[in-house]
């Protein structure tokens, strides 16, 4: 495993020759944009919501008006801001592979808003809303009772945010795309994640035991770092842009 801050010669080498890559992304990816991470999130203002406490079915069970709000409030914020360097860069990266998937575990559509297209969203969108019963997407809703999250216009069941909480499965048909795509890549791009929560923390090992270079871009050490070949340390929206420059010089003229 290589650590740098710079682009190594050996990388920028594998990136021009790959025709598959592949990407995964956490939230340290939008961290540039003004979107606290899951790991920041439990400190400054976020410091009242726990990720781990809130985003379960129990949660919205035992109290979903608090965790309906929460997501607005997520929803809100994510409103407010915009695609960063680094999802930019993503997105023209794809232009210069023959085969580019690229897997979030995100849900704040910034990928989609850089210009990405066929995003695999892992853990859903924040953005779109469900009913909590039957699961039918829901686009207008009556405004809600004091004390309670909208309900279906249909059912008359609550509403909720069209994102997988913990303990819910991801969409089957979304984690086989992300598992093929790590099986079939020869350079899989780990990109601002602690690479703990699973199933989407094993498709690094996926793309490894297939036999395609992995490459982290974090500003820490996390578990994977140990299994990756190249460890570039930095900002994702430094660091990503320096990538594509170093192996698609023409990619500047693009921009
Ligand atoms: C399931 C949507 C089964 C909601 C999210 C195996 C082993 C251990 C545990 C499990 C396992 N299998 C399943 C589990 C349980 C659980 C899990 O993984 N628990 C872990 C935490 C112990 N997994 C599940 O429950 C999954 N479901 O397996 O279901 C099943 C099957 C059938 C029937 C029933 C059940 C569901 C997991 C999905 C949960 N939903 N999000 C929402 O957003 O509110 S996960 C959520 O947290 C995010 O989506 C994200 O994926 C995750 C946080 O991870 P990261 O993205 O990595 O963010 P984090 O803050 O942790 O890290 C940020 C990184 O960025 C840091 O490393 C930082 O250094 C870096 N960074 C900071 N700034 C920058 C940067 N990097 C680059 N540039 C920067 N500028």
């Amino acid at each position: 495993m290589t650590t740098s801050s710079i682009i190594p010669e050996p990388l920028r080498d594998a990136l021009v020759n790959a025709r598959r890559i592949a990407v995964l992304t956490g939230a340290g990816v939008s961290a540039e944009s003004g979107v606290p991470t899951f790991r920041d999130a439990l400190t400054g203002i976020w410091a009242q919501f726990d990720p781990m406490e809130l985003a379960t079915p129990a949660a919205f069970a035992r109290n979903p008006k608090r965790v309906w709000d929460w997501y607005a409030m997520r929803r809100a914020m994510i409103d407010r801001v915009t695609p960063n360097a680094g999802h930019h860069a993503l997105a023209a990266m794809a232009r210069y592979v023959p085969h580019f998937v690229l897997v979030t575990q995100n849900v704040d559509g910034l990928h989609q808003r850089a210009g990405s297209s066929d995003v695999i969203e892992l853990h859903g969108n924040i953005a779109r809303v469900k009913c909590a019963q039957d699961g039918v997407p829901v686009t207008t809703w009556p405004d809600a009772a004091a004390g309670e999250p909208p309900r279906c216009p249909a059912c008359g069941g609550f509403l909720r945010p069209d994102v997988v909480w913990f303990d819910e499965p991801l969409p089957a048909g979304a984690l086989k795309r992300a598992e093929d795509a790590a099986r079939r890549c020869n350079l899989l791009l780990v990109i601002g994640t602690s690479a703990e929560v699973y199933p989407a923390a094993a498709l690094p090992a996926v793309a490894r035991s297939a036999g395609a270079l992995v490459v982290e871009i974090n500003p820490n050490a996390t578990a994977l770092t140990p299994q990756t070949d190249f460890a570039l340390r930095g900002a994702s929206g430094v660091v990503l842009p320096a990538l594509v420059a170093a192996a698609w010089p023409a990619s500047g003229d693009a921009a």
